[in-house]
């Protein structure tokens, strides 16, 4: 009746309404407008129950789940001051100096972000992490930052797990108001994995930060400064946030023949600062830096520039703890590191046992290493509910020094390529990318570019090619469209310029542009386009939705119609999300404040002559029935 109307109606739940909401809105004294969200819910179960979770492959029904316990906390209590405060009465330059005055070692957790995106390809939910976050915030305000959002989160979050990342950002901020929030930036490419107009960026960091971004971590993929530059002005000129920019490190600095030298890094260090970075950033992303050269580089950066000095690697090798105490002795002023139960391998190396292993050193930190270690306890118990998504990796391998992968592209391509067909031959693949840079000229690999390198190891290991067939019969060839697009200069310009000659061959008498490729497209008409976008959606969608939707008009498109239809997914239980209900199995879903409901899964009835199948629920004690399509 009415009251469900209201409880369902958009503006109501996404918290927009006013007090002349129900005066505004006839439409809820009529029956049934909007389809009350609980059987939404029963929608998406039955849904799960019948065809699964799409994105989760094989169910093992050995695999114990426990519940994870989250550590105590105050909740009453205030959350005691931290980083996020020194921002707020500082300013951005006054949180540099702040942090270059430090004398012990900050740290960024990046449990939140780069943790799962590169153990877990991203499907960490909102749900898991607002569970602790609060209680974290009040027990470690020692934290420099949490890194939460950007990267691949955005996409990956309305893609496969039904989520806005906006209200991602916005309930960890509200979670979290003593530290300070981070994120990552692709430069032009903003969260995406293509060049965007110069205004939607500035669009997107303008409202990213509007809503709760404090620490924008800017990189260029082919660490092109001029890629960087609309990123690092927007965050100075239009907000109160720190404009953090990368140096993606690549190959090593103690190679003098390599183009990526000590003197590439000062000059780009002090490129960044000119364009009015307030922090510098080296983004090793790979996990290539190795322990001597982080005291060479750290060392020259700390005298080559006033900003303060930010380290992320990914412990692929399992060197990197090296790494970090080197440059902790270098003078590195915050490195990265991830909560010990989703750190290691491809994710960055473990908080806890760095933490424990600075007791008494010079820039000890003093963390409460007990205290971690809980929080190490729940994630290793949410973990285990993501294990359709691990990528099996058990050690450390010394092959990143010659193939130079990502971690987060690492444990990706071992199930990309077995999805064609070449699982058997990824010692192949993982050749055929060194080769690939090779040829490419050695170029940075970091998204976008680093797919697109794979896209051509791939692309040669499935046609059988070797570099001399690219170059003796490239004509007849026709490449990965990403390494068309790469030579075309669509992901911008790489430092000494694509190689000549294989550049004809790609791109077959087509000229590359030289300049930036942002400067090809035609800016946002926001007011125009946004009138247009609520026209094909609906009025409920604000101007956050449609960046999502200019950033991804496909994913947003489908995501939506996802939402339609089942609500409020990000809502349920992990367990339910991706497994779905057991027969007799019981699920209590907060759907507000205070507010739950109580879903029974009965039973599912077998197809009928339509391939239809009934499941019942009870909702509350009352029961409910769902109709499902069987797609198997
Ligand atoms: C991303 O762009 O998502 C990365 O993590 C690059 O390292
Ligand atoms: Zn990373």
């Amino acid at each position: 009746g009415f009251l469900e109307n209201v409880l369902s109606n958009e503006i109501f739940y996404k918290g927009k309404a006013t007090v002349k909401f129900i005066e505004e809105h006839p439409e809820l004294f009529k029956m049934p407008r909007y389809m009350n969200r609980a059987t939404k819910l029963l929608n998406y179960l039955g849904e799960v129950a019948v065809n699964g979770n799409p994105s989760v492959k094989k169910i093992d029904p050995s695999v114990q789940l426990r519940v994870p316990k989250v550590p105590e906390f105050d909740r009453l209590g205030e959350y005691p001051k931290g980083t996020k405060q020194v921002l707020d009465e500082k300013g951005p330059e006054g949180l540099a100096k702040w942090v270059k005055d430090q004398k012990q070692i900050l740290f960024t957790d990046t449990t939140w972000r780069d943790a799962h995106q590169s153990l877990l390809a991203t499907r960490m939910r909102s749900l898991d992490m607002l569970k602790v976050a609060p209680g974290f915030a009040k027990n470690h305000p020692d934290v420099f930052s949490m890194e939460m959002w950007g990267g691949a989160t955005f996409d990956v979050s309305m893609r496969f797990l039904n989520e806005n990342p906006w209200d991602r950002l916005k309930k960890m901020r509200e979670a979290v108001p003593n530290i300070l929030t981070q994120m990552l930036l692709r430069g032009s490419n903003a969260v995406g994995y293509k060049a965007y107009p110069d205004n939607l960026i500035e669009e997107f960091v303008e409202k990213a930060a509007e809503n709760g971004m404090d620490v924008f971590r800017i990189f260029d993929s082919l660490n092109w400064v001029e890629a960087m530059k609309v990123s690092i002005r927007t965050v100075r000129e239009r907000t109160n946030s720190v404009a953090e920019a990368c140096m993606c490190y690549t190959g090593d600095v103690l190679n003098k023949d390599s183009k990526y030298n000590l003197q590439y890094y000062l000059d780009l260090a002090r490129a960044l600062e000119d364009e009015g970075a307030h922090m510098l950033a080296i983004k090793d992303m790979a996990g290539l830096l190795k322990p001597e050269a982080a005291t060479v580089l750290v060392s020259a950066l700390k005298e080559a520039t006033d900003l303060p000095i930010h380290l992320h690697t990914h412990d692929t090798s399992s060197m990197q703890a090296t790494t970090y105490f080197k440059a902790i002795e270098a003078g590195v002023d915050i490195v990265d590191v991830a909560i010990a139960s989703m750190s290691g391998l491809t994710s960055q190396p473990n908080f806890n046992a760095l933490a424990a292993a600075l007791q008494g050193h010079e820039r000890d930190p003093k963390m409460n290493v007990q205290s971690l270690n809980k929080y190490a306890n729940y994630w290793e118990d949410v973990r285990e509910y993501y294990y359709p998504f691990e990528s099996g990796l058990k050690a450390g391998t010394a092959e990143v020094y010659d193939h130079e992968i990502p971690g987060g592209q690492y444990s990706n391509l071992r199930p990309q390529a077995a999805a064609l067909g070449l699982e058997h031959k990824f010692e192949e693949v993982k050749k055929n990318y060194a080769l690939v840079n090779k040829m490419f000229g050695d170029i940075v690999k970091v998204t976008p570019s680093s797919k697109v390198v794979g896209d051509m190891a791939i692309y040669m290991t499935s046609n059988n090619l070797t570099p001399e067939d690219i170059f003796e019969r490239g004509e007849t060839l026709s490449f990965p469209q990403s390494v068309i697009s790469l030579f075309k200069g669509d992901l911008g310009q790489m430092p000494g310029g694509f190689p000549t000659a294989l550049s004809k061959i790609i791109l077959k008498g087509e000229e590359p542009y030289t300049d930036r490729p942002n400067a090809h497209l035609e800016a946002v008409d926001f007011q125009q386009e946004f009138k247009t976008f609520q026209k094909e959606f609906d009025e409920y969608c604000d101007e956050l939705d449609f960046l999502s939707y200019k950033l991804y008009p496909k994913v947003f498109k489908d995501f939506y119609n996802q939402w339609k239809q089942f609500g409020a997914i990000w809502q349920l239980p992990t367990k339910a999300f991706f497994f779905g209900l057991k027969q007799n199995e019981e699920v209590f879903v907060e759907i507000g404040k205070g507010k739950h409901i109580i879903i029974k899964m009965l039973y599912t009835a077998d197809p009928d002559e339509n391939g239809m199948r009934k499941v019942y629920f009870e909702l509350n004690g009352q029961t409910r029935v769902i109709d499902v399509r069987d797609q198997n």
